[in-house]
Parts: structure tokens; C-alpha cells; sequence
């Protein structure tokens, strides 16, 4: 049985959730104990916020990181900011902050990086192991400021999944889009990657950023990253399970 103790000591520390921690909390242990898909879940929380995935040598690296899902997003958006090398494009913080935020990617990587080499690991059956650098997206999320009631991160992509766009932008039914919880997202793995393998990221590999995830499958790990958004709920969002694929069947908490 889940000793309540061990749930809340799993939380993340210092998470600049002010008055409200508690009640953050509180919220975040029924979540837990609504049991469903979550064994993993619980697992990965119980053994402990910090467990690190796997990091692998130089030498490990696959010599071809398969490109799978979108690989040039269609949307004239992204078409734009793509043909203008990205200049123009701006990583956009939004939701449950104290300050909103729009990044460029100059920005970024004037922040402290991490490289990490990993495995990425693909529901249909395939792995590859690639070396991604990026910004710790605890250090966004640290500078944003979360407000009272933040427990989810969602991460809104420029792709319309199979290139078939509704017209209903960001929030479009056919847009790609994902989310973490808060021990997820201040995980020291999990970075806003705009490297792989020492290059910028190519279009198949979701340029300009995207998310890493790494105790999570393929499908978590969002490319094409535009908006990110703090939320005490995923109900609004798409079809409200979280994800572009957890709105289709697939778990919300994908855990390896
Ligand atoms: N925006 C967006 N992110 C996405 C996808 C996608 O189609 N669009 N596919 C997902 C899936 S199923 C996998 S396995 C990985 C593939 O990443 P890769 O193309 O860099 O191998 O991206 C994930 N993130
Ligand atoms: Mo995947």
C-alpha cells in the first residue's frame, strides 16, 4: 500500500509554489491514488523524483535517429519561421506564471545547457540513442515564476498531426501537443532540446526545440515546440487527456 509519507515526500521540493503547496499537493495525491494506467507511475514516484534515466557514452550513439510522426510540419507558420532560420520564432510561457515569458532562441542558449545522451524509445518498437542539448526546463519554469494550482506542464506544437490542420490553430484537434506534471518537469533531465547530436535540430527532429523527457516514451518527447503553458488542469486542452496521443487511447503518463 502507498504510505501517504512516501507520496509527498516523492513532491518536488522548492517548486516556488507559494501559499498554496499544500493544497498543490493535496490535489496531486488524489491524482496519484485514482490508480487507472498508473503503475508506473506510481513507481517512478515512489522510487523517488530524482531517478535518472540512463545515460549513455559517446560511443553509444546510433548511427541513424530515425525520424518518426511529423516530419515537416505543413502549418505556414512554421514554414515562415523555418525559412527564416527561425529568427522570428519566439518560445511563448504562458498560463499559471508570475511573469509571462517569449524566448528567442539566442535567448535560450545564452542559459546554462545540458547535454545527455539517452534512449529514445518508440511505442511501435524502435530505439536509437542520441546526445541532446538543451536548457533545463526547470530553469524556464524557475524564471516564469508557477503560480497557486500549477500541476501541469503542456507543451503546444506548430504540427498538425498527418498535415490535416482544422484551421483552429494551437488548439486545433489536429494539433500535436503534450504534457508533464510537476516532477516531470523539474526533473534534471528534462530540457528544452535544440540540439541533437551537436547539430541544430532538423526539421524531422523537431526544429527549432522540443521537448526531452527521458523516463518517457517516444510520444511525450513534443517537437516543434511553440507555447508552453502552466495549467492546474489538462481538461481544456485538445480532448483533454493530455496529449495528441493520450487523446487517442495511448497512457498520459508514458513511463519506461
Ligand atoms: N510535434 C510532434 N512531436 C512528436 C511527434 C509528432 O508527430 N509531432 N511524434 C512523436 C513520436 S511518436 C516520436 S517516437 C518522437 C519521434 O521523434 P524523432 O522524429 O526525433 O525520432 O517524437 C514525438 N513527438
Ligand atoms: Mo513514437
Amino acid at each position: 500500500m502507498i504510505q501517504r509519507r512516501q507520496l509527498l515526500t516523492a513532491l518536488p521540493a522548492g517548486l516556488l509554489l507559494s501559499g498554496c503547496d499544500a493544497l498543490a499537493r493535496n490535489d496531486m495525491l488524489k491524482a496519484m491514488v485514482k490508480s487507472g494506467e498508473q503503475a508506473s507511475y506510481r513507481w517512478q514516484r515512489l522510487v523517488g523524483r530524482d531517478g535518472l534515466a540512463r545515460e549513455f557514452a559517446a560511443s553509444d550513439i546510433s548511427p541513424v535517429f530515425k525520424v518518426n510522426g511529423t516530419r515537416l510540419p505543413t502549418n505556414p507558420e512554421w514554414q515562415a519561421l523555418a525559412a527564416g532560420g527561425f529568427a522570428d520564432w519566439r518560445l511563448k510561457v504562458g498560463g499559471l506564471v508570475q511573469r509571462e515569458l517569449s524566448l528567442s532562441m539566442a535567448d535560450l542558449t545564452r542559459l546554462p545547457q545540458r547535454t545527455q545522451i539517452t534512449r529514445h524509445d518508440c511505442v511501435e518498437g524502435w530505439s536509437a540513442i542520441g546526445q541532446w542539448t538543451g536548457v533545463p526546463l526547470a530553469t524556464i519554469l524557475k524564471t516564469a515564476g508557477l503560480r497557486d494550482g500549477a500541476r501541469y506542464i503542456l507543451f503546444l506544437c506548430a504540427d498538425d498531426y498527418g498535415g490535416k490542420a482544422d484551421g483552429g490553430g494551437l488548439q486545433s484537434s489536429s494539433r500535436y501537443y503534450e504534457s508533464v506534471d510537476l516532477v516531470d518537469a523539474f526533473h534534471p533531465q528534462t530540457i528544452l532540446a535544440h540540439q541533437l547530436n551537436g547539430q541544430a535540430l532538423d526539421a524531422g527532429h523537431g526544429a527549432p526545440l522540443r521537448l526531452r523527457v527521458e523516463r518517457q516514451l517516444g510520444y511525450k518527447q513534443a517537437k516543434y515546440l511553440m507555447q508552453i503553458i502552466v495549467a492546474d488542469s489538462l481538461a481544456p486542452f485538445g480532448g483533454g487527456n493530455g496529449g495528441y496521443w493520450p487523446d487517442r487511447g495511448y497512457e498520459w503518463y508514458a513511463g519506461i
